[in-house]
């Protein structure tokens, strides 16, 4: 999809969706599909982003500033057109064009397929961090990989999660454009010989990685940065010889092999081929990437030295961190730079970015792996790792320990910045993960909570309320969120109040439909209670369900009592091989399964699990959510982000004292904010009583029947691992939570029942949300870790 068509001065969008049509499609309207008019209306809004794209890399030639990129594993983007739209102030435009032709311009929008390069909340952080930069003008690059199966599909049968691979390619792709000519050779294995006085890494295989840039326009078009996501290619389409001596298959090998690089996110990295084959992915878009950086940056300077002025690179979580060696192996054998000249310059361009404490994401790898792997790397390291303890004598951490490379300490050492995503994950790091490196180098963790785009998440993803916060305060919220305070009177206005209580009503409605086609019906009435995000023990969808099953229990001893109707509402996947979230997932299809089908209750409680959780069913979610599910275990959570959203969009949140928990409770009030729980410290020395589960249960008779019910088989299976582990080990406190969960749920209830007061609550948490912008979490970025300046075209 390699042609731009300029739009001719006067020509309208309506003139160009009909070209299009027929002149890049070759389709008359007549016979049109609502995938030929979803082709034609992104290639006609494309075009208009190409102009201010081009004006804003020439901006950045012109005024020679220092360039940002985000290198990152995920760019969960969801669908693009109508952010697009959004951005450029088309949306009228659009809907009129198709209403003219009684279509529906979202319906049209919506068979875009929903690009899933990412896994959760980190994924989607970086999107919303890509349209921000494009907002408040920080010329930037993001760079990925373009995975030709993103995050796979989850369908669910007999109520256990399904795999099936994602495909959102296998139509055309309107947003990319493809660069042959942008293309690096990337390495792996091999041998390092020290030639002369220089030392050369020559590996024995080698893959193209071949480029594919998609725009990432900002607010109203004023500024366009790139998203560079890297396809692995074979140097050697086909092996000829082997073909013409019949060895058909061996022949394709080549071309296969080096493709599984860019297969598929998130391997099974369970076995030793799958490590293999992450780590190749990491060092590949990581090692490309670096490549396309200096490339640029010889293309205009020719002083290695000031590197650090002109490059800053962010390492978003551990992925990328082969980056710190890589870089230096770049300036050192290859550039000719002395080698602790080469780490200095590299650490004044790097940053890190911590997105959890738990230690499963602190990736490491085997010695043996990285030997065989990236073999000039692991002498790098050695060296980094030698001056780092003749640094600091009595230094504990190492970078190489326990048979393996540290890939977390690697990126501390070698980042001249480390940020955590909340004020208490910040805290937390410095207290634990990176106790003694904090102490090596006290100023080098900042904090920089994290935010969310309300462009897309307010503006696209709800109309209704964006067209009343419009109407009462004018538009410029859309670009300075905080400009929502002015809302705040009108919390107490009942006129207001009504307005805003029918735009969320509207949105239940519509949600209400959309689980009907599911084939579940709900009332929209009812209170709809949300908990969407990756499936994890630590995130306890499991506390959420028990509760649940609490509540039914009740309902169903007295169900004449005077209950507020609900519909409590999951979405979320588990990564295949996570067997215990899996079992999370049966378990709420079976209770939901039991639920909604009692006659006794089932107009009092539903409960709701759509499939395939993704960016488009979070945008269909948030906006008709009023009760927010944030429930962790304190001190778990590094942030949270989904918890933003849903304050914004006007829903109540019941939570513990975790992540941006604490900072929304903070600014929208403790009056409007339903906490419940332990704290993290308490939540350390919960866990040193013995039997703190057992004895949790002991004292919380609701949770004991809850968990009878499921061990009794009341739910079909018995689900022993669950019940077993909340009684037992209960690592993650779902027992010792349980009992204030459950009082603080029935707080919630009783404050539903007062709708108007409700309201107040829900328009006082939009008007206070306004901080939680990525534009100010970009903002921070740029001053505290990039030294970045705004431009502008
Ligand atoms: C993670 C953290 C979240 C955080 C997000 C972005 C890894 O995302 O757990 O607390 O908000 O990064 O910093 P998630 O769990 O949603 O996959």
């Amino acid at each position: 999809m390699k042609d731009v068509h300029v739009p001719r001065p006067g020509e309208t969008l309506s003139d160009a969706i009909l070209q299009h049509l027929k002149y890049s499609l070759g389709k008359d309207a007549a016979h049109a599909t609502t995938t030929d008019w979803r082709m034609a209306l992104s290639l006609a809004i494309r075009d208009r982003i190409v102009d201010p794209w081009f004006a804003s890399t020439r901006a950045t030639y012109a005024k020679q500033g220092k360039r940002v990129y985000y290198l990152s594993m995920e760019f969960l983007i969801g669908r693009l057109l109508e952010d697009a739209t959004v951005n450029l102030g088309l949306m009228d435009e659009v809907a009129e064009f198709f209403d003219d032709r009684s279509l529906d311009a979202r319906m049209v929008m919506q068979d875009e397929p929903d690009a899933a390069l990412g896994n959760g909340g980190l994924g989607r952080l970086a999107a919303c961090f890509l349209e921000s930069m494009s907002t408040v003008g920080c010329p930037a690059y993001g760079y990925g990989i373009r995975y030709e199966h993103g995050l796979f599909k989850q369908s669910f049968e007999g109520g256990r999660q399904m795999e099936a691979p994602e495909d959102w390619l296998t139509e055309a792709h309107a947003w990319e454009f493809e660069r042959p000519e942008s293309s690096y050779r990337i390495g792996f294995g091999g041998a390092v010989k020290v030639l002369g006085n220089r030392t050369v890494w020559q590996p024995e295989e080698t893959v193209l990685a071949r480029a594919y840039d998609m725009p990432m326009i900002g607010w109203q078009g004023r500024w366009a940065n790139t998203l560079r996501l890297w396809s692995a290619r074979p140097e050697t389409v086909f092996d000829l010889d082997r073909f013409n001596a019949g060895d058909y298959y061996g022949a394709a090998e080549p071309e296969a092999l080096a493709r599984t690089i860019s297969r598929v996110l998130y391997p099974d990295d369970t076995t030793e081929e799958g490590k293999r084959l992450r780590l190749k992915q990491e060092f590949f878009f990581t090692a490309a990437s670096l490549r396309d950086i200096l490339r640029r940056f010889e293309d205009e300077y020719d002083d290695w030295s000031i590197l650090p002025s002109k490059v800053a690179i962010q390492l978003n979580d551990t992925h990328p961190a082969i980056a710190g060696p890589e870089l230096v192996r770049l300036l050192h054998d290859e550039k000719g730079m002395d080698f602790d000249a080469a780490v200095e310059a590299a650490r004044g361009c790097l940053g890190y970015t911590n997105h959890t404490l738990l230690p499963e994401a602190l990736e490491r790898w085997s010695i043996e792996l990285m030997r065989s792997l990236l073999p000039r790397h692991l002498q790098i390291i050695e060296r980094i790792d030698a001056a780092h303890a003749a640094a600091h004598p009595d230094r504990k951490v190492v970078l190489i320990g326990d048979g393996d490379v540290q890939m977390g300490p690697i990126a501390f050492t070698m980042a001249h910045r480390v940020n955590g995503v909340s004020a208490l994950h910040t805290g937390l790091m410095k207290e634990t993960v990176f106790a003694e490196l904090n102490r090596l180098h006290p100023n080098r963790i900042v904090n920089e909570t994290n935010g969310i785009t309300p462009r897309r998440w307010v503006l696209a993803a709800n109309p209704r309320l964006s067209g009343l916060i419009t109407e009462a305060i004018g538009d410029g919220w859309v670009d300075d969120l905080e400009e929502l305070m002015q809302l705040e009177p009108m919390a107490d206005d009942a006129q207001f109040r009504d307005e805003y209580a029918a735009a969320k009503r509207a949105n239940k409605v519509d949600l209400a439909n959309y689980l009907g086609q599911q084939g579940l019906a709900v009332d929209p009435d009812a209170m709809f209670d949300v908990q969407i995000k990756r499936i994890h023990e630590y995130k306890r969808q499991h506390l959420n369900i028990l509760q649940t099953i609490a509540l039914w229990q009740e309902i169903k001893d007295d169900p004449k009592g005077d209950w507020v109707p609900q519909v409590k509402v999951f979405g979320g996947k588990a990564a295949p091989g996570y067997v215990f979230a899996k079992e999370i997932i049966f378990l709420i299809n079976a209770v939901a399964e039991v639920i909604n089908n009692d006659p006794d209750t089932s107009h009092l409680l539903k409960v709701a699990y759509p499939a395939n959780y993704n960016v488009t069913l979070a945008e269909r979610l948030i906006p008709a959510a009023e009760v927010s599910q944030q429930i962790s275990t304190a001190g778990k959570e590094a942030s949270g982000t989904g918890n933003m959203k849903f304050a914004l969009n006007g829903a109540l949140t019941i939570g513990t004292l975790d992540g941006a928990n604490v900072e929304i409770r903070e600014l929208v009030g403790a009056d409007n904010f339903f906490l419940f729980g332990m704290t993290a410290q308490e939540v350390v020395a919960r866990r040193q009583i013995d039997d703190h589960a057992a004895k949790a249960i002991a004292e919380a008779p609701r949770l004991k029947r809850a968990m009878d019910a499921i061990a009794s088989g009341t739910f079909g299976e018995r689900f022993a691992s669950i019940t077993e582990n909340v009684s037992g080990d209960d690592y993650f406190c779902v027992a010792s939570d349980f009992a204030d969960y459950w009082r603080a749920s029935r707080d919630l209830e009783v404050a539903y029942r007062d709708q108007a007061d409700w309201t107040r609550m829900a328009v006082l948490n939009t008007a206070r949300s306004g901080w939680f912008s990525s534009d100010r979490t970009i903002r921070g970025y740029m001053s505290d870790i990039w030294g970045a300046e705004a431009l502008s075209v």
